[in-house]
Formats: C-alpha cells, sequence, structure tokens
C-alpha cells in the first residue's frame, strides 16, 4: 500500500509539473510569458481544450517597448510551405511551426472571442529593411460569421496601414468565397485571406522571392510599405493578450 501511496503521489507531482516546454493551461504565449519563459521558441498552449503547438515571439523585432508573449499565429520566411490552401487546412491551420505557418482560424476564434489582443504585423524585404504595423485591437468572429475579421487602433511602425481596410470581412479561400467581390479573390490573388474586393495586403499570397512587376498583387505583399508588386522577405502576424 504505501509502495501504491508513493507511485500515486509521483504520478500527480507529474500531472502537475507539465512536461518539456509545456506550461499548463497557458492559454497562450503572454502566460507563458508571464509565468517566466522569456526564451522565443515553440510551446504549447490551449486556446480550447487541445494542446496546440505554436511558435512564442518573446522579444519584439523592431524599435518598439512591446516586448512579451507574442502568439505568432502567420509566419512566412523562406517560401518552404504552399499558402494556396482550401478553406478546411485554413480553418485546422497547417505548415511548420518551426518555419512557415497559419495557426487556424478555428484556434484565433478561440483565443480572441473572449478576450482582448493587439495584433502586430512585422515585415522585412530582401534588402534587409524592417517595418512593422501595430493595432491595438484584434478579434476572429465565429465559424458560423466566416471567421469575421475585427481589427482596429493601428499604430505606425513604418510600414503604414494596409490591413484596416480589411476589417468586417468574411476569410475566403479558393473554395470557400465570402469576399465582397462579384469574382473570387482567393483564385485571382491565390492565397486565402479576408479579403474585401480584393485586398491592400495578401500575407497569405504567393511567395514571390522580392520584386516582380510581373506578378500584381498575388505575392505576399503591404501595398502601403511596398506596393503591390514587391513580395516580402518574411512577414508575420502575431498577437498578445492586453494585461
Ligand atoms: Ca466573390
Amino acid at each position: 500500500m504505501a509502495m501504491m501511496a508513493f507511485l500515486m503521489a509521483l504520478l500527480s507531482a507529474f500531472l502537475m509539473s507539465g512536461c518539456g516546454q509545456t506550461v499548463d493551461s497557458s492559454v497562450d504565449c503572454s502566460d507563458i510569458y508571464n509565468s517566466g519563459q522569456t526564451v522565443s521558441g515553440i510551446y504549447s498552449i490551449y486556446p480550447g481544450d487541445v494542446p496546440v503547438s505554436v511558435y512564442c515571439q518573446m522579444i519584439s523585432v523592431g524599435n518598439d517597448e512591446d516586448n512579451g508573449g507574442w502568439t505568432v499565429i502567420q509566419r512566412r520566411m523562406d517560401g518552404s510551405v504552399n499558402f494556396y490552401q482550401p478553406w478546411n487546412q485554413y480553418k485546422r491551420g497547417f505548415g511548420n511551426v518551426e518555419g512557415e505557418y497559419w495557426l487556424g482560424l478555428e484556434n484565433m476564434y478561440q483565443l480572441t472571442s473572449n478576450r482582448e489582443y493587439m495584433l502586430r504585423v512585422d515585415l522585412e524585404d530582401f534588402d534587409g529593411n524592417k517595418a512593422f504595423a501595430l493595432y491595438s485591437s484584434f478579434s476572429v468572429g465565429p465559424e458560423a460569421d466566416g471567421y469575421q475579421l475585427h481589427v482596429s487602433g493601428f499604430t505606425n511602425g513604418g510600414a503604414g496601414d494596409s490591413l484596416s481596410g480589411h476589417n468586417g470581412f468574411k476569410f475566403s479561400t479558393f473554395d470557400m468565397d465570402q469576399d465582397a467581390y462579384e469574382n473570387n479573390c482567393a483564385k485571382s490573388h491565390l492565397g486565402g485571406f479576408w479579403y474585401a474586393r480584393c485586398h491592400s495586403t495578401n500575407p497569405n499570397g504567393v511567395y514571390l522571392w522580392g520584386e516582380d512587376a510581373a506578378q500584381f498583387a498575388i505575392g505576399n505583399v503591404w501595398l502601403s510599405w511596398k506596393g503591390y508588386t514587391v513580395g516580402m522577405k518574411s512577414i508575420s502576424m502575431k498577437i498578445k493578450k492586453l494585461s
């Protein structure tokens, strides 16, 4: 009996402590950061009942004070992942958490439906120039409303504002046209996004490897910084919970 009690205590201690880089019941990277984990990397978070692997950026890149606990929801960095994906993939998430990935609309909804988040978009071109855009409020609506985007409160980090025009629009993919255009924005711009008629940024578009004047508005572009024909070397979207 004593042995059994000991084993139960051991098991209990193990379950309480968690394992690896999992921090038990952390909803997002803000929780993980606040628990003392200040090294950027891959962690498990719990947007809902099941763990999700995510890249936590614990230090902001660039000249601002917003360090700590950014949950990366979208990341392009080397063109290694095909972002021309159907609805179910954008809903569930896809890619490689060590590199390029999309966290998934359902996870974004679970995270932001009853908590307040800010959004930061970091951009880098192939000449090494960097800029960002900051939004004081970001959330994604439920699937029943087409995973509608709610974004506001722009602050300029040099990139200008190419996202506020997408506020209020539903998410669209090539097999789920919910945009405001008579044709299919996802098909004509080769991505998946909260397209309007159609876009001023296309973060999930084709990885262009820089400027290509022949490829108008299909690349991973940010209009107010580099126009419609310059693809980013890296573009990432990350959210942080407001305290
Ligand atoms: Ca349409």
